[in-house]
């Protein structure tokens, strides 16, 4: 019932602007044709200003209601710089738009037609064509040359003393892999997947997957560089880490790389952000599938005494996929006999 009553009041409302256009063009008929230019000329002219201070104060307001909404402060070294390059950017195109829409806008009501004012007949302006095309490249190429030396920072080589973290995006969440006590990632192999003990593929027989253990959540040590290695199993997936003011494309078969540092510890933000709940997250920036709301991690930056902790808690992947075999029965009271038992058994 409410949406006839929708359909039939957006037609009524088109019957009567219809009705209005129509009369107004009676009326300019019977007036002369000139004389009703100018009258809606005028009518235009003041409708632009209001236009323009309505919207003027529309962008002020907006602002306003959704500056509470900002991502605080920076929680990495490296997106301090991304912010400064967003404000700059903010400030440049903030102010070419106000001036830009405040004389669009006011010379249309200025100059309007009206008696005794004529059009001056300006078709071009070589010296204006060069300064509106020149100064904005020269700007623009700053401001690029500034994002990609940004980007060149965080995709660089990370310091030796980074430490490893691989994330893989899968339809619908992040497998996480640590390098273990080695400080070096095994070997991996996309046919070795297998969810129930391997989600990402790694090769049993390299040395070096021995020791690696998978996480459910990414830990990382306040002030020491972290080198994400990142890929994903299928689809292309992107890590977001909007606390750190970086992200980075997951996609299949080529690893993609950044580095970054972090500068507050989780309980860090909690006071500064004053909020007890905060925790950083990995979110996917791609709409990968219907589940993509599911593709979120928590990030949790601590000391370096609690990061050894959380390690030394975790159980290699290796020993998850090789469980030890259950140990043997109590020896009976013939130790020689139960032993033969054991032999016979393991000869079979
Ligand atoms: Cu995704």
């Amino acid at each position: 019932m409410s949406g006839f009553l929708a359909v039939l009041v957006v037609v009524l409302i088109f019957v009567v602007i219809f009705q209005i256009a129509k009369a107004s063009e009676y009326v300019s008929i019977l007036k002369g044709e000139k004389k009703a230019r100018q009258q809606s000329n005028r009518v235009n002219g003041t409708l632009l200003i209001v236009f323009l201070v309505l919207g003027l104060i529309g962008v002020y307001y907006c602002h306003d209601v959704l500056s509470a909404k900002f991502l605080f402060l920076s929680a990495s070294e490296q997106g301090e710089g991304i912010d400064n390059m967003i404000v700059w950017t903010l400030a440049i195109t903030g102010v070419v738009f106000v001036i830009t829409q405040i004389l669009l806008f006011w010379f249309s009501f200025k100059y309007q037609e009206k008696e005794g004012q004529k059009a001056f007949y300006f078709p071009h302006n070589n010296k204006l064509e060069l300064i509106w095309t020149v100064i904005p490249a020269i700007a623009l190429t700053i401001l690029v040359a500034i994002g990609l030396r940004h980007w060149f920072r965080i995709t660089s080589d990370a310091p030796k003393e980074a430490a490893v973290i691989e994330i893989t995006g899968k339809q619908f969440n992040w497998l996480i892999r640590y390098p273990g006590k080695d400080g070096q990632l095994g070997r991996k192999f996309f046919k070795n997947i297998n969810d129930a003990n391997n989600p990402v593929g790694q090769d049993w027989d390299d040395q070096l997957n021995k020791d690696d253990f998978m996480a459910t959540e990414m830990h990382m040590v306040v002030g020491k560089p972290v080198k994400l290695i990142i890929g994903s199993r299928d689809v292309i997936h992107d890590v977001g880490l909007s606390h750190f003011r970086l992200k980075m494309d997951a996609v299949p078969g080529i690893p993609t790389t950044l580095w970054f540092t972090p500068k507050y510890t989780t309980a860090e933000m909690k006071v500064k952000t004053g909020n007890p709940d905060f925790v950083y997250e990995i979110s996917c920036d791609q709409m990968c599938g219907s589940g993509h709301y599911s593709m979120k991690a928590n990030i949790v930056v601590e000391t370096q005494e609690e990061f050894d902790a959380w390690t030394a808690k975790q159980v290699a992947q290796y020993g998850v996929a090789h469980p030890a075999p259950a140990a043997p029965e109590a020896p009976a009271a013939d130790s020689a006999s139960a032993e033969k038992t054991v032999a016979v058994n393991a000869g079979k």
